[in-house]
């Protein structure tokens, strides 16, 4: 009598295997197609797909410029900021034991005691102790996390986070830290809290990781997403529909999470105090421990893998896109303008393919069958949709006023409009998620 009680169990736990699968499936937008039957039989259901997030530090390359500012060669000692007294800080790049080079910043922490990258000290003060530190990936990526730079000295009385979004050529700060903002950048200080929806992408001068020295517990500055974030999807993140629904139609709010590189400029190190000491100037530095910045390859939309090959992360284009960033329809595959997946509607978002060149002339945009134009907007030889004032996208399928940051008719319409029963599930598996992956985070804070 056991057998089928065996296989009732079996049963029940391939259901409950199949489910969890599922889950996450239509959750995380982690896949780009399957089969489905319909009456013409097997074929592909396409959604919008991307890959997950991860530890993007795995696939930088990392420069710090002026290229000998790194510690130890000469050999060099350091002495504490808090003690002058307190010389016993090594530094010799000949001596692996001793020495501190950038690789420090990216490795496995968690070792006690802990490794990372130094600078050579401030012995030309008063001329400005400068380090710029840039983080290279040659690929776009959509940052998903808070990126914490962990300092193993005291954190730096004035630094600028810049990011480019096209690989090095332009840079625009992301952020400016100081101990005096206005003193430093004649800004007004500010917290990420001062920011509502509407001034979200302002850059801001923050001094809230700047100020106070308190040797051991304030090692770390912060830029915030995850608190950006929540301007659109909540406190918790609980109504992630709203962000990506905002992601969606405004290209501003995910440019400004997207980068290629990201550069730290050390402008002047902790001083302790409002005297720097000439007479002991090896007391100054920076030491930086950890950077983490967690993102996912940008990929439209259009892929939910991403491989590292070759030294450079590539988007594994599916919907008969290709490119790194699956940014263009594959060769014979031009049978309408390319265009991103959109995450709406949710849960599995649209997956806007190319379609094959057969299918009508190389530019068909719309029609009066398959491709109508929506909302009133009208077919011009098949070439594109004139849209009514009031919307707009390649079929006219956007109110126009979604495409402003905050949305249309308020601050929470974007949410209201978003947030029906069906959701309440998904945003339950990406705040579980976001708790994980907080958990993971905060004991080095603690
Ligand atoms: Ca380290």
């Amino acid at each position: 009598m056991r057998f089928p009680l065996v296989l009732t169990l079996q049963a029940l736990w391939a259901s409950v295997c199949q489910t969890m699968q599922h889950y996450p499936a239509w959750g995380h937008y982690d896949v780009c197609k399957s089969q489905v039957y319909t009456d013409e039989g097997l074929t592909w259901d396409y959604m919008a797909c991307q890959p997950e997030a991860m530890d993007m530090t795995k696939y930088l390359k990392v420069t710090v410029d002026p290229p000998n500012i790194t510690c130890g060669d000469p050999p060099e000692t350091y002495c504490a900021l808090e003690n002058p007294y307190m010389c016993n800080n090594e530094c010799d790049a000949e001596n692996e034991d001793l020495a501190h080079p950038p690789e420090l910043m990216f490795d496995f922490e968690g070792r006690n005691p802990t490794t990372f990258w130094q600078s050579s000290s401030w012995k030309k003060y008063p001329k400005a102790l400068l380090v710029n530190i840039t983080l290279s990936w040659s690929k776009t990526i959509e940052l998903t996390d808070d990126i914490v730079v962990t300092f193993e000295s005291g954190r730096p009385e004035q630094m600028v986070l810049e990011k480019s979004l096209d690989y090095g050529k332009t840079w625009q700060p992301y952020q400016f830290y100081a101990t005096d903002c206005l003193d430093a950048f004649t800004m007004d200080a500010k917290t990420v809290q001062d920011l509502t929806q509407h001034t979200l992408l302002d850059i801001i001068c923050t001094e809230e990781y700047s100020r106070g020295y308190v040797w051991k517990y304030d090692k770390t500055v912060r830029f915030e997403i995850k608190d950006r974030f929540a301007l659109f999807a909540g406190p918790r993140l609980h109504n992630m529909a709203s962000l990506y629904g905002q992601l969606d139609t405004t290209k501003n709010l995910r440019d400004f999470f997207t980068i290629t590189d990201l550069r730290v400029r050390l402008l002047r190190p902790a001083t302790g105090a409002t005297m720097v000491d000439e007479n002991n100037l090896s007391r100054y530095f920076y030491a930086i421990s950890d950077i983490k910045v967690q993102g996912r390859c940008k990929c439209n939309l259009h892929a939910n893998s991403c491989v590292f090959d070759k030294e450079t992360l590539n988007c594994e284009c599916e919907h008969n896109t290709t490119g790194p960033d699956c940014g263009r329809c594959k060769r014979n595959y031009q049978g309408r303008t390319w265009s991103a997946g959109s995450y709406l509607p949710i849960p599995k978002g649209t997956a806007n393919t190319c379609i094959p060149n057969s299918i009508g002339p190389v530019t068909r945009v719309c029609d009066n069958e398959l491709l109508r134009c929506q909302n009133g907007g009208v077919c011009l030889n098949n070439l594109r949709c004139q849209c009514t004032a009031a919307f707009t996208g390649l079929l006219c399928e956007k109110p126009r006023c979604e495409s402003e940051l905050g949305g249309c008719g308020g601050p929470d319409s974007g949410q209201a409009a978003l947030s029906s029963t069906p959701l309440s599930t998904l945003l339950l598996l990406l705040l579980g998620s976001t708790l994980l992956r907080e958990a993971s985070y905060r004991p080095t804070l603690l």
